[in-house]
């Protein structure tokens, strides 16, 4: 089998990210990248070619294309890690040794864990922007709405970009109304996660999962703020940022309104688990406050059934040491170390990190990994700490957005604006800027997030 000094796993954001720093640092042929499909996918323009506004081409890239040229391309996919030999297995048979290793490998979808969806992808009515395959599908659905129940649905797992469903229904209520059809619809937006009162809150808070200091303050005026989460027992991991719309005050209230605006029915604690076709019929089970099923269910009649997949991590990942109990991989949140497995790194959506699953965190990843990979090969200690950056551009409508960034301790805008109010500024940015940085900065390893740009907006804001 071959050795390389430097194993990459995935040839995702993360992954190309990772492999293009360290293929430029390292002599040539030391940095190898594993990953098994031809195409490369900007994801998070899915949610523009769902709603119209781009197509799926402008979208892909040849995987061939982006692999740094420095580094060697293994197309294959790894079938078992065996990290106590530095080895993996490929798919293909081949063995493959390593000093060090970066794992990028995303979530796998999984429409497979609700009954009757792979299937029902391929019927009339049903659509799913988080696939290549069914997401230009979605735009021709809300094209040819006629009337009834548009239906939009959000998982109890784990999620990339756990904004993306309720930004598709969004955007789908904009083309309904510029199509006069709105009146005929009935849009509903069914989530896993639930709403609390405020009092809970305070709890939230101390924990660090939402708010900021401005935040803080409200709540000793006991300003009342509806915000959706689970028990504090989920909310003590950390692993879900999004209660009900939105983890952030700010956030969450700008998107109350949109969907109260838009005359959205937001229906919590509800977890699609079965599609009849014959029927158009969506089968719910009613969640209790820990997220546990009830044993009672919910079935809704749809037109229009948008789904938002379960997602885990890759069978290989899942059966590995590398996990915990979660399935994700144990990563010490600041250094992105494995807990493990000292010379094996994590970035993007796989590891364990509290953080929302978004491209915008792989930024901040790479930023922390470039230097702790590079003190751990030099044989030192990793230094660096991620920040816990993550963004989510919230697509309200075909020309507007909400530039959500966040971070552990809340709301991490920046520029000098208010971020939570949807404009056209924003919109621009997600439609054009963003597909720019990310592949001429973020998969050439160019791109190490916004935290310099923020402290200087800081500086010019505390003058
Ligand atoms: P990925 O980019 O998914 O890459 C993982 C790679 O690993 C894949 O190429 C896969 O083929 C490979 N792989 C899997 N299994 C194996 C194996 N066994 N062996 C070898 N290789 C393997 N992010 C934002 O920042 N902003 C947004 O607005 C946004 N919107 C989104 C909208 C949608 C609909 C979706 C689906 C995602 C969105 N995202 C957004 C999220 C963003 O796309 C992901 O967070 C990002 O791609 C994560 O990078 P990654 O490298 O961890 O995973
Ligand atoms: C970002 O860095 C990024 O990755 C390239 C995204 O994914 C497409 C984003 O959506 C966002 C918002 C960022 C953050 C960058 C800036 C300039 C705010």
């Amino acid at each position: 089998g071959k050795h390389f000094k430097l194993l990459v796993v995935g040839g995702g954001a993360g992954g190309l990210g990772a492999a293009s720093k360290f293929a430029r640092k390292l002599p040539r042929g030391s940095v190898g990248i594993i990953e098994p499909r031809e195409d490369h996918y900007y994801q998070p323009g899915f949610t523009l070619v769902g709603g119209g506004l781009m197509s799926l081409e402008a979208n892909r890239g040849k995987q061939k294309d982006l692999i740094p040229k420095n580094a060697t391309w293994i197309q294959d996919k790894v079938q078992k890690f065996e990290p106590a030999k530095n080895s993996v297995k490929l798919r293909g048979g081949d063995e493959i040794t390593y000093d060090y290793m970066v794992i990028a490998m995303g979530v796998q979808l999984r429409y497979d864990m609700i009954k009757g969806a792979k299937e029902a992808l391929d019927t009339p009515g049903v659509c799913s922007n988080y696939s290549p395959f069914y997401v230009e599908k979605h735009y021709k659905e809300a094209m040819n709405f006629k009337g009834g129940n548009a239906l939009y649905t959000f998982p109890n797992t784990p999620i990339k970009c756990a904004g993306a469903p309720q930004k598709a229904c969004y955007i789908t209520d904009s083309i309904l109304r510029q199509r006069g059809v709105r009146d005929q619809a009935h849009m509903i937006y069914a989530t896993s996660l639930k709403r609390v009162r405020f009092l809970l809150c305070w709890d939230i808070i101390n924990h660090g999962a939402i708010g900021n200091q401005k935040s803080k303050k409200k709540i000793r005026k006991h300003q009342l703020v509806t915000i959706d989460c689970f028990d504090n027992n989920i909310l003590k991991q950390y692993n879900n940022f999004f209660f009900h719309l939105f983890g952030i005050e700010s956030y969450l209230k700008s998107l109350e309104k949109v969907a109260r605006d838009k005359e959205i029915d937001v229906r919590t604690r509800r977890n699609l688990i079965e599609v009849n076709t014959n029927d158009r019929i969506a089968t719910f089970e009613l969640l209790d406050e820990e997220a546990k099923p009830t044993g009672k269910t919910e079935q809704i009649e749809y037109s229009l059934l948008h789904i938002g997949p379960p997602c885990s991590t890759p069978e290989a990942l899942r059966n590995s040491a590398f996990v915990d109990k979660t399935g994700f991989m144990d990563v010490d949140g600041g250094s992105l170390q494995s807990k493990k497995y000292p010379n094996v790194f994590g970035v993007g959506d796989c590891m364990n990190t509290p953080n929302a699953k978004t491209a915008a965190a792989v930024s901040s990843h790479l930023k922390t990994i470039e230097k702790n990979l590079t003190q751990v090969m030099q044989g030192n200690r990793p230094c660096m700490q991620y920040d816990g950056y993550a963004s989510c551009p919230l697509v309200v409508s075909t020309n507007r957005v909400i530039l959500a960034e966040f971070g552990p301790r809340g709301a991490m805008e920046t520029t000098p604006f208010d971020q939570s109010k949807p404009t056209y500024w924003a919109y621009l940015m997600k439609r054009y800027f963003m597909p720019a940085l990310y592949w001429n900065g973020l998969i050439k390893g160019y791109w190490n997030g916004p935290a310099t740009l923020r402290n200087c907006t800081r500086l010019v804001k505390s003058k």
